[in-house]
């Protein structure tokens, strides 16, 4: 019985080794180039940049872009469908930025220069785990 016991507690303790290994050997985030070689501008579908793409929590989303012709700003659904400039979550301004995904969930981002959000320049994603 004591014998048997001690072979259960190893059997443990070594699964809870592997399940921290395979913590720790889980690849960091993928990063997801917006528009590939186009980066963030006016001509590209974004909506067609995201087909066939999977996002996940910890994916880093790369915004390539002129920085005096663009930016980015991450906002809600509302802003998103009226290209609302006013009261959105985050501002990027940098012309390379790199936004990682920390949440699971639809995420909206819009251009806030001009009239390019009307224009198209807009990105909605749905994040997974
Ligand atoms: C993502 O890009 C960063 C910065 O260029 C780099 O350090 C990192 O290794 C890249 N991650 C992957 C999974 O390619
Ligand atoms: C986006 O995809 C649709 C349907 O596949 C296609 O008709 C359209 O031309 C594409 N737009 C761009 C800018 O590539
Ligand atoms: C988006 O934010 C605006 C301003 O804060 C707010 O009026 C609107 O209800 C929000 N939309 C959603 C879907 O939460
Ligand atoms: C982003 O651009 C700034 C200057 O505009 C530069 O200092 C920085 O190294 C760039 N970062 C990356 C990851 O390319
Ligand atoms: C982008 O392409 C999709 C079809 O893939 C279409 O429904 C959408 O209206 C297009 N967006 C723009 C801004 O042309
Ligand atoms: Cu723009």
């Amino acid at each position: 019985m004591l014998h048997q016991g001690s072979w259960f507690t190893s059997l443990i303790t070594l699964s809870v080794v592997f399940s921290l290994s395979s913590l720790m050997l889980k690849p960091e985030g993928a990063n997801h180039t917006v528009g590939d070689s186009s980066g963030w501008e006016l001509l590209t579908n974004y909506t067609n940049w995201t087909q066939g793409r999977e996002f996940h929590v910890g994916d880093v989303l790369v915004f390539n872009y002129n920085k005096d012709q663009h930016n980015v700003m991450q906002v809600n659904s509302t802003a998103y469908a009226d290209c609302g400039r006013e009261n959105y979550i985050s501002l990027f301004n940098k012309g390379n930025d790199s936004i990682i995904m920390s949440e699971v969930g639809e995420h909206w981002f819009i251009c806030g220069m001009y009239d390019h959000c009307e224009n198209g320049q807009k990105l909605s994603i749905n994040v997974t785990l």
